[in-house]
């Protein structure tokens, strides 16, 4: 039996034939025939261009539906997908492709320049573009390409796609999906959100992400929903949307932005049946403030890019304000003390470890990584500090990691250190996260000159321009003149939070 997630989708997609799979606000899109048609194009481009079973296929493009095409062509021929954040930065790529080692770099139009320097430079020995107009090299190749209708043979423990995710040591770690993590993944999903063919998603999100890629349309594949692309949150466009959408999927930005607004309200919201937040916590006031201006509950899961789904508050039964619900079926959890790893007592708070088809194999090339977070009996330590209440809901109150989640995008402190500390007259810095309105979080440095040094915050900021994706730049930069310690000489980062809470308020 093939266990090539392809082939769950290509029945689905044949049985939904001329329904609508991707539409945009443009009126471009394809229904789900248009679709295995495009994408068996797109895998014979990939077939020609030497992409073969197992070769990474890298991809920094704007959201589009054809990038979902590309994505569902890897699949189909056996390859790994890895979406790249569009804000990376050329440096970042870089690291990206070098680790990777990809068979084919997938760039938008307008950086085809730099990135097959960078593409030379880590021995990638293919580059193509795809834009948001259907254009590109690779729609070309597409075009002369003889279609591919085979679906590779894939076991459940192949790679689907490699997705990077930052790590505490500044170096990012790619974690290695499987065709069971992401099926099962999405299976549960369906099911526990009670997707089916009359679902419209309203997708604002990113596709580079868990989020935005998988859970949304991973989710709507399986169940033949249809989705709205929109290139990026604009909540004027969702307000527009809501009236002919059923569900929408956000971080919890989105949802503080639409709760700030006038215009939500039961009536706009009336055809919606689900809305889902997650990739950061969502404040049990902005969940209340939500159900008061609309009758809707919002519904908050728990995931990670390593684990896929693991836990959601119920769909039917009471979705319980700063609280991610219970495990996923097939999905177990377990609270350890974060010394001896032995389960903590009920009701108290410790380290959140789960287990699962969800989860995935490793860290690509990072075996001892893996062997650090991955246990031997397969469960896999989140860094997530959480407990069970009596009623069994999960609340994550809090992190074991130094990360910092800003519009649910994590932002590894050390990452972003470690570049300030390469300008000239920077003697050390403390990267944290404060409280912030919009973003949840807002990533904060704080500065150590050396001695004599005339350093200001523009100009920190401005060497971080082009160094680092601008969602990871400090919206504020402070200076000191020695950084908090702790006897053993940790930087006390709580101090630091303390001293700033107040910045963003
Ligand atoms: C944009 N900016 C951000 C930012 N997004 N800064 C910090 N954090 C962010 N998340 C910058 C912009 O570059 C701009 O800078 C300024 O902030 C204001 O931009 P904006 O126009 O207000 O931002 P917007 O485009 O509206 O984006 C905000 C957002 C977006 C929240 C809608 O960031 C977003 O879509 N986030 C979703 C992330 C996501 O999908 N995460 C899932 C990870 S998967 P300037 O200087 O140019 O003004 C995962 C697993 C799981 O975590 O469980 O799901
Ligand atoms: P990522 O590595 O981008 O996949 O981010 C995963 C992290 O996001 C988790 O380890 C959590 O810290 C956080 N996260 C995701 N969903 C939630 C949620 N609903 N509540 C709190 N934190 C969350």
């Amino acid at each position: 039996m093939n266990h090539n997630l392809f082939e769950t989708f290509a029945a689905r997609m044949r049985q939904r034939g001329g329904s609508d799979f991707i539409t945009t606000r443009e009126g471009s899109g394809y229904t789900y025939e248009q679709a295995l048609t495009a994408s068996a194009r797109l895998a014979g481009a990939l077939t020609a261009l030497g992409v073969t079973p197992g070769d990474r296929v890298a991809v920094q493009v704007d959201k589009s539906p054809e990038a979902i095409l590309l994505y569902l062509a890897c699949l189909r021929i056996g390859g790994v997908y890895l979406p790249l954040n569009t804000g990376y930065t050329g440096d970042e790529i870089r690291y990206f492709l070098s680790d990777a080692e990809p068979a084919l770099f997938v760039c938008r139009p307008a950086n085809v320049e730099a990135a097959r320097t960078i593409a030379a430079e880590c021995g990638c020995p293919a580059v193509e573009t795809l834009g948001t107009a259907a254009d590109g090299s690779l729609m070309a190749a597409a075009e002369g390409a003889a279609p591919r209708d085979d679906i590779v043979e894939r076991d459940d423990d192949d790679l689907a796609a490699i997705l990077y995710t930052s790590g505490t040591t500044g170096r990012s770690k790619g974690a290695m999906l499987t065709h069971r993590n992401l099926g099962s993944n999405a299976g549960a999903l369906v099911q526990a959100w009670h997707f089916t063919e009359n679902d419209r998603l309203i997708h604002a999100l990113p596709i580079f992400h868990t989020h935005g890629l998988f859970v949304a349309c991973n989710v709507t594949l399986m169940a033949g929903s249809s989705m709205l692309f929109l290139p990026k949150f604009d909540a004027d466009v969702i307000f527009e949307e809501m009236p002919r959408g059923t569900v929408m999927m956000g971080v919890p930005t989105f949802y503080t932005r639409l709760v700030a607004d006038e215009r939500l309200t039961p009536e706009v919201t009336a055809n919606m049946r689900l809305f889902v937040s997650g990739s950061a916590p969502l404040t049990a006031e902005t969940h209340r403030e939500f159900e008061q201006k609309t009758g809707h509950a919002i519904l908050e899961r728990y995931g990670m890019t390593e684990t896929n789904m693991n836990t959601s508050n119920p769909y039917d039964g009471e979705r319980r304000a700063g609280t991610v619900g219970m495990p996923l079926p097939g999905v177990e959890i377990r609270i350890t003390d974060r010394e001896t790893h032995e389960p903590v007592s009920p009701g108290e708070i410790g380290m959140l470890e789960v287990r699962g088809p969800n989860v995935f194999i490793g860290y690509w090339r990072m075996p001892e990584k893996t062997r650090e977070e991955l246990l031997e009996d397969g469960f896999f330590i989140t860094g997530d500090l959480a407990m069970v209440d009596e009623r069994g809901y999960v609340h994550i109150v809090g992190r074991d990691k130094d990360l910092v989640i800003s519009g649910g995008y994590n932002v590894y402190p050390k990452e972003v250190e470690q570049v300030i500390d390469e300008l000239d007259g920077v003697l050390e810095s403390a990267v944290i996260g404060l409280p912030h309105p919009d973003f949840g979080e807002g990533v904060t440095a704080v500065v150590v000159p050396q001695p004599g040094a005339d350093l200001d915050e523009a100009q920190v900021l401005a060497f971080l321009q082009g160094k680092l994706a601008k969602y990871k730049q400090p919206k504020r930069v402070f200076f000191a003149d020695t950084l908090p310690r702790n006897t053993m000489g940790k930087v006390q980062k709580n101090q630091l939070r303390q001293q700033y809470q107040e910045t963003y308020q």
